[in-house]
């Protein structure tokens, strides 16, 4: 999905935030997110064309962005810094960084009382809505798995919760029923049938929480929005440099980062495809998405874990399905939509994946059992 090509935002006045030493040329609305509004802009550095990331952060759904920055500064500083220390040439674009403010800070307030951050533009790399091959589920499950031991050695305090419960799936079940039985823009009745089929597997969003409140399996600094869209995979040689997105960065499990990989990288369609029978879990994506996760995480991942990747995928897109109704009957305050209906279109695909994975998951669970002896 496109991004509007209107600037909401006035970026002469987001630049003049920021401690950017160069000007500002032009800049236009970027990417395929759903949450924050992204911009590119280009500036002129002594004759030199440079590109920035300008983001907006979505009040809506982040109530505390100044202390969800200190936790992207904290873990991007650490990353940095830890890239240096390895020798890595490459440091500044194998990790995001933040451009301060002019008054020193890793985010700026604007007139309006909006918060922005501003990150060197990532070149020579990009970021993919559905996968095109197998490679490049390997490269996104290697540097999740990578971020995910990055998390291990942060120290100091837990970081902020950014968003309480945010894979709380019991939760995430409550608030739709909530939201059903609210009912506020009268929509239930068209979607009488998804409904049905989310009541029917309440239950299922109880094992993941219910392992980690018993400490069955750990809690870790996690990614936990870990769409292939936030990751970067360079442009030559197809590899995973730059994990983004670092709102949703705190305590959580690590089987949650991988069912959101299987959730977005295993189906040849888009999160929105109308044709819900273009939707299906491919057996030979998630061989790939496992391999390239235990290249980097197998060193630390408990054998419980191990066990839970296959239905943490069914469970992410469980969940992720419960959103996208939910946000539906509550009329589309949450995600942002680019047509009538958007939620819904998104709400099938996931209910169509769930259904594939279900059909798979012997499969899934002996495939993971192959590489884990
Ligand atoms: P959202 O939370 O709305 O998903 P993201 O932080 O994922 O926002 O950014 C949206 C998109 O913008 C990404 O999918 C990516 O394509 C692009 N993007 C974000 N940060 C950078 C960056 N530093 N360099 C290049 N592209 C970026
Ligand atoms: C949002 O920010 P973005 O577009 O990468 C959402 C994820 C959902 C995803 C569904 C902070 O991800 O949790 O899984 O949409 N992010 C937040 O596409 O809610
Ligand atoms: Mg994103």
């Amino acid at each position: 999905m496109a991004a509007p090509t209107e600037n909401k935002h006035d970026l002469t006045h987001v630049a003049s935030l920021f401690d950017m030493r160069a000007d500002l040329v032009h800049g236009h609305p970027y990417g395929s997110g759903h949450i924050n509004d992204t911009y590119c802009a280009y500036y002129d550095q002594a004759g030199q064309r440079i590109r920035y990331i300008h983001q907006r952060l979505a009040e809506n759904v982040f109530k505390e962005p100044v202390k969800l920055m200190e936790n992207v500064g904290r873990v991007t500083d650490h990353a940095f810094n830890k890239l240096v220390e390895e020798g890595n040439p490459e440091a500044h674009r194998r990790t995001l960084t933040c451009i301060k403010s002019t008054e020193g800070k890793p985010y700026a307030v604007d007139k309006d009382g909006s918060v922005w951050r501003t990150y060197p533009f990532i070149e020579r790399a990009r970021t993919y809505d559905t996968i095109t091959s197998t490679d490049q589920c390997v490269a996104a499950a290697k540097a999740f798995g990578e971020f995910q031991k990055l998390g291990a050695d942060l120290g100091g305090e837990p970081l902020f919760e950014t968003i309480p419960n945010f894979h709380n799936t019991k939760v995430r079940f409550q608030t739709l029923i909530e939201a059903i039985e609210k009912d506020e823009h009268n929509r239930a009745k068209d979607v009488a049938k998804e409904i049905e089929w989310f009541m029917a597997r309440v239950d299922e969003g109880s094992k993941v929480v219910d392992m980690l409140e018993a400490g069955e399996i750990p809690v870790r600094v996690t990614h936990n929005d870990t769409k292939l869209n936030n990751v970067m995979l360079d442009d030559v040689t197809g590899e995973g440099i730059c994990v983004i997105d670092l709102d949703t960065t705190m305590n959580g499990s690590a089987v949650y980062d991988f069912g959101d990989m299987v959730r977005t990288a295993t189906s040849p369609a888009a999160e929105d495809e109308k044709d819900v029978s273009k939707v299906t879990m491919r057996m030979h994506m998630f061989d790939a998405l496992v391999k390239g996760y235990l290249s980097s995480a197998n060193a630390f991942l408990t054998d419980k874990e191990r066990e839970l990747l296959p239905f943490a995928g069914k469970l992410l897109t469980l969940e992720c399905g419960t959103r996208f109704l939910a946000d539906y009957l509550m009329g589309d305050v949450y995600f942002k939509i680019h047509r009538d209906g958007h939620n819904i279109d998104r709400t099938r695909t996931q209910i169509a994946l769930v259904e594939s994975i279900d059909q798979q998951m012997g499969e899934m669970e002996a495939l993971v059992q192959k590489y884990s002896v």
